[in-house]
């Protein structure tokens, strides 16, 4: 495990890529503000009809995206990895997965697997890759348990744990769902795009310990070097610990930790919310982090065009220069 960690430990500070169909509606669906404060979760809150949600991959076209210039705004910000959403809650894979079709490549007029460009740029500019993988939840797929978040569903029903591991019905199709797209498509994101420094789960109070350790085991077996964070599953589980979202600290002490924050409120690309974060004050949290130890990671919702929005690049910009002037290479 120290040998695993031993980049991470140095690395201290990445950057987080929120990016996918819902950066598209940033917000807004059907004219209307949708309720909650993430960008990335207006399928769920807005309950949008997976057959309507899906047809927004037709729309999807970024075709200003440049991966090289991702890479470089990161590095310039003085970041040593990246962890991208590979897949969200939404279920919408952002490269060309052979497991299931609902994936940029297969439905979208790009055509292209942003995935495969931004490997190549991180591997040019020596930054880690790591993709943030929704393991748990999926809600395009039908028999996935983890319809819901951690506030009553559509529906109106709590849905954690414990409503579902003892239902024999539902582990069944959930375990349909982990078989058929969860597991292969971790399988592909492993083997289809050289290193990778982290699978980034998501989540994990959804799974049970067995199929969490599943999670680990699939992707130790096919790059041992690659970490897991604790989201796999709980406490205890994963390589090292992660804060609440956009929380300072930990909960519970765990010598290697990260703490991710946004810029505004939300991750995913949100055209409504202005509620942008003085450089100052993501400067004191990201001292504070890592006077603890800490590493920080900050997150960026591109826009659907594929481009880091103005106040983005403008907080990169800062903090790079901050750090260059105070002594961090
Ligand atoms: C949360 C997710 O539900 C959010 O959408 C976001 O990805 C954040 C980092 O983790 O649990």
């Amino acid at each position: 495990q120290d040998r695993r960690l031993a980049w991470w430990r140095e690395a201290r500070f990445g950057m987080f890529i929120h990016w996918g169909l819902y950066s598209l509606l940033g917000g807004v669906w059907k004219g209307q503000t949708v309720p909650g404060a993430y960008g990335e979760h207006i399928m769920l809150r807005g309950q949008i009809p997976v057959k309507e949600y899906e047809r927004l991959a037709e729309a999807f076209n970024p075709v200003r995206f440049d991966a090289d210039a991702w890479v470089r705004a990161a590095k310039d910000a003085g970041m040593k990895y990246i962890v991208i959403t590979a897949k969200h809650h939404d279920g919408f894979a952002l490269y060309d997965s052979a497991a299931d079709d609902f994936n940029i490549v297969k439905r979208s007029p790009f055509g292209r697997d942003p995935m495969k460009e931004l490997a190549e740029a991180c591997r040019k500019e020596g930054i880690k890759l790591c993709f943030y993988y929704s393991h748990s939840m999926d809600w395009h797929h039908p028999d996935s348990q983890g319809n819901t978040h951690d506030y009553p569903n559509n529906i109106g029903a709590w849905d954690p744990l414990e409503s579902w591991v003892n239902d024999e019905d539902k582990f069944t199709r959930y375990e349909r769902y982990l078989e058929e797209k969860a597991f292969p498509q971790v399988r592909e994101l492993l083997t289809g795009y050289g290193d990778v420094a982290i699978v980034w789960f998501d989540c994990g109070h959804k799974v049970t310990d067995e199929q969490g350790q599943r999670f680990v085991d699939t992707v130790r077996s096919l790059q041992p070097d690659c970490l897991v964070n604790r989201r796999v599953r709980r406490d205890g589980f994963g390589d090292y610990g992660n804060s609440g979202d956009n929380q300072l600290h930990i909960r519970i002490n765990r010598k290697d930790w990260e703490s991710i924050h946004t810029m505004n409120d939300s991750w995913g690309y949100k055209k409504t919310d202005h509620n942008w974060k003085s450089v100052t004050s993501l400067l004191h949290n990201m001292i504070d982090v890592f006077s603890l130890n800490g590493n920080y990671l900050l997150n960026v919702g591109p826009t659907p065009e594929g481009e880091f929005d103005e106040p983005s690049k403008h907080i990169l910009r800062e903090i790079g220069r901050w750090l260059k002037t105070n002594g961090e290479s």
